[in-house]
């Protein structure tokens, strides 16, 4: 048994205190420019909600790395999982020597993905990489080459995938030419969509679809990619309907439906997937991040028959689903089915927008309140008529949140939505402490 940690927030410094600080100067001075920390607090431990750093204050997380650390870090099946497989085998190459893990891992993806039908799964090690091979396949099965991504959406930083990835600053600036034949069609996005909330879902719909035919052409198709629920880009829930009759447009057209669920998927927003909410059943399915309890590992999954049509040897990789990493995520998603974490994202929802409906009550600058299970976020606005983006307020808010002792994450295209992503096992008190500390942040820096 590892120490337990105390599930309390406990601040014995300023954050980051002078131990961390000296750490920062190391890292200044040894770890590109390119590579920015949110909060220099150096993490020594974490469990459950709380992170420790190295002045030993015990940090609320409120981002679970990214929405990684779905089952909690210092989760016991997990380490129990991983010590036992580094003790019998860390490596051979799947491709060179198999195991078991691997094909566990592959039976469960496709047990618990969308849909009942015949499914295969590749293994890769992250999001980005998943993304690759998900655009690699579709090319692969359909013979065409046309990709076509989102406003707002996040697939990656490999090259690629930042052909996908809508944001400038920081992902692509200055980092490109980018791959060829991705295009970008607008995002159903009901809080800014010109016509109103209440015709998003069909106008998007049918502009989206007319400007495939138009500048690309069905036949020159071969998938479309979405995020069910938007990560980075906002947290951006389209609105109901929407990915279905997308899906069912892709599949009368003989176009892929890819759902990137690398952030939205294994229990974070209150189902299995963000797509079984919807009712979706995707040909192809990302999934990375919460898969395996903060081992890196990523899967592509989907129906057999686009999967297999892949000569042997088309798909691959060095490390790609590590016997490591494989454990972690067998002990996560067991952690997950015993614990109901979907059900328990459903309760974190209910419990953060109770308290943000109470900030939206009484500052004008909270736009939108947003997101499934424990994917939530608020848009910031200067003024609700106009919604002028609150970027500013956002970050001094961020910052004033990790002041004290909470790990919080923004997002968004234009930097001016607030993002919830805690461990899906933190405890009812840490959300509450969280949401606090949220409000005295939030008085703070209007
Ligand atoms: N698809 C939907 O959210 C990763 C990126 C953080 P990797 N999102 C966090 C950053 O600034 O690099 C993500 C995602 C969706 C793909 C990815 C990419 O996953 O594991 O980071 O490659």
């Amino acid at each position: 048994m590892t120490t337990p940690i105390e599930q309390r927030r406990i601040l014995r410094t300023a954050i980051p205190g002078p131990a961390s600080a000296a750490l920062h100067e190391r890292k200044l001075a040894s770890v590109s420019a390119g590579v920015s920390t949110g909060l220099p607090a150096y993490v020594v431990a974490g469990q459950g909600g709380i992170l420790v750093d190295a002045d030993g204050n015990q940090l609320i997380d409120f981002g679970s790395g990214i929405a990684v650390t779905s089952v909690g870090n210092g989760n016991q099946r997990v380490i129990d999982a991983v010590s036992k497989q580094i003790a019998e085998f860390t490596h051979t190459c799947f491709m060179v020597n198999p195991y078991e893990q691997y094909v566990a891992v592959a039976e469960k993806l496709n047990e618990l993905t969308p849909g009942s039908h015949e499914k295969r799964t590749a293994l890769f090690n992250s999001g980005a990489e998943a993304v690759e091979n998900a655009v690699k396949v579709a090319r692969h099965f359909t013979g065409k080459d046309g990709i076509v991504a989102f406003d707002h959406a996040y697939h990656g930083r490999t090259n690629l995938t930042l052909a996908m990835t809508a944001k400038n600053m920081p992902y692509k600036h200055r980092f490109g030419p980018f791959a060829s034949e991705l295009y970008r069609v607008p995002m159903a996005y009901p809080y800014r969509w010109p016509g109103g909330p209440q015709h998003c879902a069909d106008e998007a719909f049918n502009y989206i679809v007319d400007q495939i035919h138009a500048q690309i052409g069905e036949e020159n198709t071969a998938a479309v990619i979405i995020e069910p629920i938007q990560g980075e880009g906002g947290f951006i829930v389209p609105p109901a309907g929407f990915l279905k009759e997308l899906a069912q447009w892709c599949a009368a057209n003989n176009i892929l439906f890819i759902a990137d669920e690398v952030q939205s998927g294994f229990c974070r927003s209150g189902d299995w997937f963000a797509s079984d909410y919807e009712g979706i059943v995707p040909d192809l399915i990302t999934t990375a991040k919460g898969i395996a309890g903060g081992m890196p590992l990523s899967g592509l999954t989907g129906r057999a028959d686009i999967m297999d049509t892949i000569h042997p040897g088309g798909l691959g990789g060095t490390y790609g689903g590590n016997p490591v990493a494989c454990a972690a995520a067998l002990a996560s998603i067991e952690t997950m089915e015993e614990l109901n974490l979907a059900a328990r994202a459903r309760e974190i929802e209910a419990i953060l927008r109770a308290d943000l409906e109470k900030l939206a009550a009484t500052y004008p600058q909270v736009g939108e309140i947003r997101g499934r299970g424990a994917m939530i976020a608020m848009e910031l606005v200067t003024d609700r008529e106009t919604k002028e983006p609150a970027a500013a307020l956002t970050a001094a808010i961020n910052k004033a949140c990790h002041a004290q002792g909470l790990v919080t994450l923004t997002c968004g295209t234009l930097g001016n939505v607030f993002r919830f992503l805690p461990p899906l096992v933190i405890s009812d008190d840490l959300l509450h402490e969280g949401m606090s500390i949220l409000a005295d942040a939030f008085a703070a820096s209007v």
